[in-house]
């Protein structure tokens, strides 16, 4: 079973952390790895961002080198446009953490990065049908570059969400945070999710469920058609899948 952890942003630092975190909670015998697109911002803290980090996203996705695919930032971008274009199950760490999240509580904060990055955060509840277990959100106002080390920084802040918030968990609002959780975790005494974790065992269980996004319906793979410009191989999913596998992120 293969697991591709998909890093929208293009910091190969991040990426490695991902990785490693991956690989530490996958299950025996399963293969997964983390990579990052060739093009798309270094980090994605604005919707400017996110939404410039889908074509490098997509383009790994349609390489088609796993059965699985985590899209491993919290603003979960293009994740209905990658459920659309893979053969396998796609889940985003945002859904993924939130659903955990609402197994082990009343009511979780989510714990961001920059305070721009609320409202996504807020977006993706009330879309998940999360709202209703989602407290509050708040940010750290650290970087997503540099959240990694900022540990101090993000403890404060979940410290001031739990109590803020009257919630019992956190959820971890970057994937720059993920190694960072078992420390966060000690540090606030409540339950903290990392969505990097949380989705790639919700990728595995699916897989050995035998599940896969449904293409019955509007997740049918996109009817091909004449893209142009720097978009033209978007067009013709062959011929992007294998400029992608020319330049491995
Ligand atoms: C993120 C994340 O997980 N990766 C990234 O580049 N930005 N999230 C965030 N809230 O800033």
């Amino acid at each position: 079973m293969r697991i591709e952890v998909v890093n929208p942003n293009t910091s190969r630092e991040m990426t490695a952390a991902i990785g490693r975190a991956s690989q530490a909670i996958a299950g025996p015998g399963v293969d997964v790895r983390a990579t990052c697109p060739a093009m798309g911002p270094a980090s994605i803290e604005s919707h400017y961002d996110e939404a410039l980090s889908v074509p490098g996203l997509l383009a790994e996705i349609a390489a088609g080198r796993a059965d699985g695919y985590v899209i491993a930032c919290f603003g979960d971008p293009g994740l209905d446009a990658a459920r659309e274009l893979a053969d396998g199950p796609v889940v985003g760490i945002a859904e993924a953490a939130m659903r955990t999240a609402a197994l082990l509580g009343r009511g979780f904060s989510v714990v961001t990065t920059l305070e721009r990055t609320c409202g996504r955060a807020w977006d993706l509840a009330h879309r998940y049908g999360m709202a209703g277990f989602c407290r509050g959100v708040s940010a750290c106002d650290v970087p997503v570059l540099e959240v990694e080390a900022a540990v101090d920084a993000v403890v404060a802040a979940c410290r001031s969400a739990v109590a803020a918030d009257r919630s019992d968990v956190v959820v971890l609002g970057c994937a720059g945070m993920t190694e960072q959780r078992p420390e966060i975790e000690r540090a606030v005494g409540v339950p903290v999710v990392d969505g990097v974790q949380a989705a790639v065992l919700q990728v595995e269980s699916l897989l050995r469920l035998g599940l896969r996004t449904s293409a019955a319906g509007e997740f049918a793979a996109p009817p091909p058609k004449p893209y142009s410009g720097v978009l033209a191989p978007f067009g013709v999913r062959r011929e992007l899948a294998a400029s992608v596998r020319k330049t491995p992120g």
